[in-house]
């Protein structure tokens, strides 16, 4: 039977009181109630604070380059569609440097899970507004005050027309895990935007202030309806939701590839005499 021991990787390097724990031990509880083996999970990410957490794994991972999570999942899942696939990154990862892949992973549906721990800052790199960061938001870089206004993840794939779209925080383990779990057992492209505090660099979106603001969705809340989905992905503020906003069944990318009819392409057999005659017409 697999344990959360099963998935122990090597010493974390983040600052105690991290967000970030919460979410890697959420991720693992998920793993572990969703009786999956180190072998069928495949964790990829970026770089940041937050692309550290497959070091931390001990499972199959890929840390690849800033902001082409997306790219190195989607390759993944075509290629084996048996694996478990979920990429990691921080908000700066996936919103900013990844932001063109965050777009069109959404459009192809890929069936993959993405955990987006956003911090509301740029952690690794020392303290600069990433794309959600409150506009005023004072950094090293931003003395005046961020001028940019702030990038609504949820709603923009809501408009996209994103197959699960979804909201939790590294405070609630129990909230976070049953949410990776629903996300991963969901067909098609899945998005976590895990609020997280970052204690050394943002010090306006702290532990309290979450606290203070965040409720569940109601039990009677429909994910299926877009319209009241894009309202609730609106508030921000005083109160702000976390739970599942909308979900859409519809096929994924690779249902619908050609190439993929036959099974994963790792089981399918390479006959290269197949490829000859198209050789041929090329010398
Ligand atoms: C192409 C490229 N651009 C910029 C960087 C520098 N860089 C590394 S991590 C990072 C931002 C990290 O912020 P985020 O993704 O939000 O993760 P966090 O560290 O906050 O968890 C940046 C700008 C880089 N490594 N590669």
């Amino acid at each position: 039977m697999v344990t959360i021991d099963d998935y122990q990787g090597q010493v974390t390097a983040w600052c105690p009181g991290c967000g970030d724990f919460g979410i890697l031990q959420a991720l693992k509880k998920a793993l572990v109630d969703l009786k999956l083996e180190p072998h069928q999970v495949l964790i990829v990410s970026g770089i940041g604070q937050a692309s550290k957490l497959p070091h931390y794994m001990k499972c199959n991972t890929f840390n690849g380059l800033h902001g082409r999570i997306l790219p190195v999942a989607t390759g993944a899942k075509i290629a084996n569609q048996e694996l478990v696939v979920i990429g990691v990154g921080g908000d700066g990862d996936n919103y900013g440097e990844g932001g063109n892949h965050f777009l069109h992973t959404i459009r192809r549906n890929i069936d993959i899970t993405l955990l987006v721990h956003n911090n509301r800052v740029y952690g690794l790199t020392k303290g600069q507004a990433s794309p959600t960061s409150d506009p005023g938001f004072i950094s090293k870089v931003q003395p005046q005050g961020v001028i940019s206004s702030s990038f609504n993840a949820l709603s923009l794939a809501i408009s996209l027309h994103a197959s699960f779209v979804s909201r939790s925080w590294s405070g609630d383990i129990d909230h976070l895990s049953w949410l990776i779990k629903e996300a991963v057992q969901h067909k098609g492209f899945s998005l976590i935007d895990i609020l997280q505090p970052c204690i050394t660099f943002n010090k306006k979106n702290t532990y309290r202030w979450y606290k203070e603001r965040i409720y569940k969705l109601a039990e009677e809340y429909d994910p299926a309806n877009r319209l009241a989905a894009f309202k609730k992905a609106e508030e921000w503020g005083d109160k702000i939701p976390i739970g599942i906003f909308y979900r859409e069944k519809k096929p994924t990318f690779a249902d619908q590839l050609f190439g993929l009819k036959k099974g994963p392409l790792f089981r399918q057999r390479l006959d290269p005499s197949q490829v000859m005659p198209l050789l041929e017409t090329l010398s």
